[in-house]
């Protein structure tokens, strides 16, 4: 059975389960911890050099990197298809993807993880400056979703379980208590952006999404 090596929390594993739990594809969940290095063990860097997860092991087929191993579900179960079923409708997806990986994820992260690893001590400024970016990244979002249920397709695609999980990162950042120390006007992220809220409870809707929920976060 397909084996899949994740953490609690990550945001590139979060994507593979929900592809998982979109597509019902059974898995066993070897579930890491960072903290105890468990990602940097001999057996995981043979699998993963960069000691990252997502990895997949599928037989003797052992695949990283959030974004191919959705590709390789996607071909391996197309049901149902997570990159569109023509051309046009797979360039989409990985246009979003793209300009999520390439632009927004960066200028969000900069805000977010700060405050996520309660790190305002030192890194108060860079939160700062960092909050016009993001900003500017979550209000095109919001734009995207104008008229639109899922951001790329007419149906979940890669695209939204691609983005998903950092707003959710997000979201998490700005529940920790640090956040109310920073004049940031990005939160709650339901009231100042509704489509993303409305979005992200549809993907929330999703068969199977609870159990993909990290779990150490619903510890608090
Ligand atoms: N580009 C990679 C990023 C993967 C990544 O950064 N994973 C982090 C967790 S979010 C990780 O495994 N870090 C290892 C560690 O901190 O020990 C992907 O999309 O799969």
């Amino acid at each position: 059975m397909l084996e899949v090596f994740w953490g609690s929390g990550s945001g590139p594993a979060w994507r593979v389960l929900l592809a998982l739990a979109i597509k019902k594809v059974p898995y066993e969940s070897r579930v890491l911890s960072f903290s105890k290095k468990e990602t940097q063990t001999p057996e995981m860097l043979a699998m993963s050099p960069r000691g990252k997860v997502p990895v997949v092991r599928d037989g003797d087929f052992v695949l990283a990197e959030s974004l191919a191993i959705l590709h390789y579900l996607d071909r391996k179960h197309p049901t149902p298809p997570l990159f569109g079923t023509t051309p046009e409708e797979a360039g989409r997806v990985m246009q979003a993807i793209m300009d999520h990986e390439c632009y927004g994820l960066a200028a969000i992260s900069a805000f977010a993880r700060p405050l996520l690893f309660e790190r305002l001590d030192v890194q108060r400024d860079q939160c700062v400056l960092a909050i016009d970016g993001a900003r500017a990244e979550l209000e095109k979002l919001e734009r995207a979703l104008d008229r639109r249920e899922w951001l790329a397709l007419g149906s979940v695609s890669a695209a939204d379980i691609f983005v998903y999980p950092q707003i959710k990162t997000l979201e998490r950042a700005l529940g920790k208590p640090g956040a109310a120390t920073v004049e940031h006007g990005l939160g709650p992220i339901a009231t100042v952006f509704p489509n993303l809220g409305a979005w992200c409870a549809r993907i929330e809707a999703l068969p199977g999404y609870d159990a993909t929920y990290p779990p150490h976060w619903r510890q608090g």
